[in-house]
């Protein structure tokens, strides 16, 4: 049996205001002639389909149409789990009779413990869960030290899962976590920016050692794989200056009787996200951005390593490149330490020395008299309202 991985596709991700829409149409696109070229019997989708857990409508309709052409024109069979960026109930939506034509959407703990049997090989996909929604499953009591973190869940989970196992085939997992092992052990894994990563902690790749191949989603860099038969496929396209050196693809996994094999196949994408750094006249001087080869048909992201006072700066910038996604300012970190001290200090201080401060911090040159003169004024005009 073979099968098509890929993970975190976020639809209705935003770069900036920049959507990301038509970047993932066409890795989309790339995506399913690599499935019909590879011959693959079916996709295994690891979480994270949309962005957010209410997307938009312009996501839902993208997302149900890619479904749509995957599962019934293309008649791959789609093994798929909710990720942490999804809401389970939502995604979940009509599964009952979406898995008459094989495509499988499983949101909640109770559901990785039917697996499907698809061939020589049994599918089983865990959603993501909290270890909250595991103790309700469990029905332990609240105030229990049971069930604490993710390990301690996987390490209940995992054994269930493994009681349905059928000696006869091949055991693959579709799942979306965070899990560690000693070929990422010193990976940078700060790569996905969401609140939920640092509070849950890690799982231990050994966990899933009954596995034959588990399909990760959640950590965007297919680097960060734990095993290779444990293993992240990243997300399908850039989604912020962190992935822009690193290659976006899926894998094409081969089970068969005698293994697990897997083939990288990178995604091409339409624009490359390009990171430039450096001064606003260092980018803006023809010298350096006339031999700027692929200009134009790229996305940037602009780091700016000084501040420019330049009125027009994004739109300057976007004549010389085209589409930029973002334009961020390097901070100077001595300017941004705040003590204990010094935030008593920062009490005492009048609103229009605060305001002085922070434009000072922010763009390294005082407020000139006339924009102070602004500002006090409006503070009057806002002191006057509050009476
Ligand atoms: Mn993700």
């Amino acid at each position: 049996m073979k099968f098509l991985h890929t993970a975190d596709w976020h639809i209705g991700k935003e770069l900036g205001a920049y959507s990301l829409l038509e970047q993932q149409q066409t890795a989309f696109e790339q995506m399913l002639t690599i499935a019909q070229d590879e011959q693959v019997d079916a996709v295994l989708l690891a979480g994270d389909l949309y962005d957010r857990s209410i997307p938009p409508v312009a996501a839902v309709e993208a997302l149900e149409q890619m479904l749509r052409r995957m599962n019934l024109e293309a008649n791959l069979p789609i093994f798929a789990v909710s990720g942490n960026h999804d809401g389970p109930t939502r995604l979940g939506a009509g599964k009952e009779w979406r898995e008459e034509n094989q495509l499988y959407m499983k949101t909640t703990l109770a559901e990785a413990f039917e697996p499907v049997v698809f061939g020589d090989v049994q599918v089983f996909m865990l959603p993501f869960i909290d270890p909250l929604e595991a103790r309700v499953y469990y029905q332990i009591d609240n105030e229990s030290n049971e069930l604490r973190t993710i390990n301690d869940v996987m390490a209940r989970v995992i054994p269930d899962m493994e009681a349905q196992f059928l000696p006869d085939k091949r055991h693959i997992l579709v799942t979306h976590y965070y899990v560690s092992g000693t070929q990422n052990a010193d990976y940078d894994l700060t790569s996905e920016t969401t609140s939920k990563v640092g509070g849950l902690k890690s799982i231990d790749v050994n966990q899933f050692n009954g596995f034959d191949y588990v399909a990760l989603g959640h950590l965007h860099l297919r680097e960060a794989s734990p095993s290779t038969t444990v293993q992240y496929a990243g997300s399908p396209i850039k989604f912020n200056t962190k992935e822009a050196q690193s290659q976006k693809g899926v894998y094409i996994v081969d089970v068969t009787e005698t293994g697990v094999t897997s083939k990288w196949v990178p995604l091409v994408p339409k624009k490359d996200l390009i990171l430039l750094e450096g001064t606003f006249e260092e980018l803006t001087d023809p010298t350096f951005y006339q031999n700027y080869e692929r200009m134009g048909a790229n996305l940037f992201s602009i780091k700016l390593t000084k501040p420019a006072h330049v009125a027009d700066l994004r739109r300057q910038l976007s004549d010389i490149y085209g589409e930029i996604v973002e334009i961020q300012y390097q901070q100077n970190a001595n300017t941004l330490a705040f003590d204990e001290q010094n935030l008593i200090a920062q009490e005492e201080k009048s609103d229009q020395d605060l305001i002085g401060e922070f434009y000072e911090q922010v763009t390294q040159t005082s407020l000139s008299a006339g924009q102070a003169a602004i500002i006090d004024e409006t503070l009057t005009r806002l002191q006057g309202k509050e009476d």
